[in-house]
């Protein structure tokens, strides 16, 4: 281990003079000779006109996703996932809070790492991005027409929900695996009875075709490894889901070297097709489980939280020649599947090479039983009967891979900090190019389905340290892009991103931005509180509980006197903003809540509460700057004591 950790020293110190040519700016604001001569033009996108390509990065633990434009590398817009965003309102909204539940209660916040985009027939096709969250395990569904996060499911029996979430050819699932194996069921057992005892569960979640919802249709529960990353099948191999597994020697303390033992971790195969037929046909055991399963009902603008009691479980030995094990050196991390759906990639994260396996010799060695044992009965394929040949790159600590449209792979290596372009099928490397510093994830757009399109990369780093003005200890990470239409890759443009992006799914604007919705129409709101116009604003008191019906329209509020609101009340201020135009949100925010503003956009009606906690008058405005009389967008709160008979009244120009 020991020399191990020297020979990769002594290659990352060779690798970090190799990678520091090309790094020349200057603290004088005058960078130097990094850049072929027209990789300005090529991020360049003049004013008024639009990005090619939608990339959609994860936040990681910022908990949400954010939208940038290639390959100019401007930020479009953050979504709100798994975390509360005073931005919007999200998670303090009334009608977003449910969104957040979980069988834990309210959890505000959570690691959202892989985003996936829907596809049809292996293709992107801009419906809907998916993203999982990893501490609480969840699986989010954001449209793409409002840009909204619209569902979240909560994954039973998972922790660490970190080979997620991924979507097989006609997204007929979204996966999930758990990374840390844990008790099925949970239980009050001792951590070392963890061998054979804890279990890592894998989620196959059903997506309704018309309207995207999500349901858990089956899990399967594998012996207890870390299930790390997952790819689906394509093509012919479609109908299989692959994820890689480390510490398949179940360790469960001081893994970083108890869980690197093995020479070999595995890739399980899992031929989900086999066991969806099989759950059709009534297999698999019902076991109770609690879990959330938050829907956003576009036409009421309103989440709901509903807890499920069960789930369906299936044992790896109930479905015979479903399951298999591919041995795959060192400890394997990303799990990447080509565009054909031959080759299956393994990136053993401790080792310098990248195994791919082939599909056909799976199925063949399958057929002909060339095992090599079993681990808790699941057959592990002979190595040598299984791989097509290893990508020996000289690069160290590769991370995971994606795909251009002219047949080669794209594999990031943290430990060298680059990006390596190789052959498919060849396995020969072409490029290799330094990324600054220590790469992740990389991303091509459609990189990971059956139509990659072989135009830019983004390189996702870890570590941003001299790339941008300095802002403190705390940076921005740090994404690059490089335009890989020609045989060598090319560094064009550097940007920061949001959190920390651990992967990101990118797609052809056209696919996307004719569908994007413009407003919400105010006759199709069916909110419950909705208030459809001025004349029917009121105020009503139900108990301590008070409901302001409130519109908003340039540039004023309906009420915006209020008076007879009490110390101890709690005020439901409904909001509905009456505009029908593009781009015309109004915010709403008012002293001394403890929740954050709302961003109403036309035709929508969101919910905050204040709980007044001082005698006295109390203004509120609108935050976002609507007209030349944003300012006047403002009015006032009268305030009794508790007990006071100060009428409910309310009023706008003295009306
Ligand atoms: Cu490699 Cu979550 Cu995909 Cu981070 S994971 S890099
Ligand atoms: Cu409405 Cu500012």
């Amino acid at each position: 281990m020991k020399t191990m950790y020297k020979f990769y020293l002594a290659l990352l110190s060779i690798a970090f003079v190799l990678g520091s040519c090309g790094n020349n700016g200057n603290g004088n604001g005058k960078k130097q000779g990094a850049l072929g001569t027209n990789a300005a033009e090529k991020v360049y996108v003049a004013p008024g006109e639009y990005d090619e390509y939608y990339a959609f990065l994860s936040g990681g633990y910022s908990g949400n996703l954010t939208v940038y434009g290639l390959p100019s590398g401007r930020m479009f817009k953050e979504i709100p996932v798994f975390s509360q965003f005073p931005t919007s309102g999200y998670g303090y909204s009334e009608e977003t809070k449910p969104m957040l539940e979980t069988s834990y209660g309210f959890v505000p916040w959570d690691d959202s790492h892989h985003p996936d985009i829907s596809q049809t027939n292996g293709e992107v096709d801009g419906r809907w991005v998916f993203i999982n969250g990893n501490n609480t395990p969840r699986i989010a569904r954001i449209s793409l027409k409002t840009f909204e996060t619209e569902e979240i499911i909560e994954i039973p029996n998972s922790a660490g929900n970190h080979s997620s979430s991924y979507v097989t050819d006609n997204t007929e699932y979204v996966v999930a695996g758990t990374r840390f194996a844990v008790p099925v069921p949970q239980r009050d057992i001792s951590i070392s009875e963890y061998k054979g005892n804890f279990k890592g569960a894998l989620s196959f979640i059903s997506v309704d075709p018309e309207t995207g919802h999500m349901n858990i249709k089956f899990q399967i529960l594998m012996p207890g490894f870390n299930y790390d990353l997952s790819h689906p099948g394509r093509g012919k191999s479609h109908g299989w889901f692959f994820f890689t597994t480390y510490n398949s020697e179940e360790a469960n303390s001081l893994l970083e070297v108890n869980a690197s033992q093995n020479d070999k971790d595995f890739i399980a195969a899992i031929n989900w097709k086999k066991i969806e037929e099989y759950v059709n046909n009534g297999g698999g055991t019902k076991m109770p489980a609690k879990y959330a399963h938050n829907l956003y009902d576009e036409s009421t603008h309103t989440a709901t939280s509903t807890m499920n009691n069960e789930v369906l479980v299936v044992k790896p030995e109930e479905v015979k020649g479903a399951i298999y094990y591919l041995p795959t050196p060192k400890s394997p991390h990303g799990c990447d599947v080509d565009p054909t759906g031959e080759y299956i990639i393994g990136n053993g994260k401790l080792s310098t090479e990248l195994t791919a396996h082939s599909f056909t010799k799976m199925l063949d060695a399958i057929e002909n039983k060339k095992f090599d044992g079993d681990a808790y009965g699941i057959p592990i394929i002979n190595f040598e009967d299984v791989t097509a040949g290893a990508v020996k790159s000289g690069g160290l600590g590769p991370l995971h891979t994606e795909f251009d449209d002219k047949g080669n792979g794209y594999t990031t290596f943290f430990i060298s900090s680059e990006v390596v372009k190789w052959k498919v099928g060849t396995w020969e490397v072409i490029d290799r190019k330094p990324t600054y510093y220590s790469v992740g994830h990389l991303m091509i757009p459609g990189g990971n389905s059956q139509k990659p399109a072989g135009k830019y990369l983004v390189a996702m780093n870890k570590i941003t340290k001299d790339r941008y003005l300095p802002t403190g200890p705390e940076l921005e990470h740090s994404a690059q892009l490089y335009d890989i239409s020609g045989e060598k890759m090319e560094l064009i443009y550097d940007f920061p991103t949001h959190g920390e992006p651990h992967y990101a799914a990118g797609i052809l604007a056209s696919k996307i931005k004719d569908n994007s919705q413009k407003i919400y129409r105010l006759d199709d709101n069916k909110n419950k509180y909705v208030t459809t116009s001025q004349d029917q604003a009121k105020v009503v008191r139900e108990g301590n509980d008070v409901h302001v019906y409130m519109t908003m329209i340039r540039s004023h509020f309906t009420p915006d006197n209020i008076e007879g609101i009490k110390v101890g009340d709690k005020v439901y201020f409904h909001l509905t903003n009456l505009e029908q135009d593009f781009d015309v949100p109004h915010g709403f925010s008012m002293i001394g809540a403890n929740t954050s503003e709302i961003l109403v956009m036309p035709g929508q009606t969101k919910t905050i509460i204040w709980e007044p906690k001082k005698v006295g008058v109390w203004p509120f405005y609108c935050t976002d700057f609507c007209s030349a009389l944003h300012q006047e967008m403002q009015g006032y709160v009268r305030v009794s004591p508790k007990g006071s008979n100060v009428k409910l009244s309310w009023s706008l120009d003295g009306e």
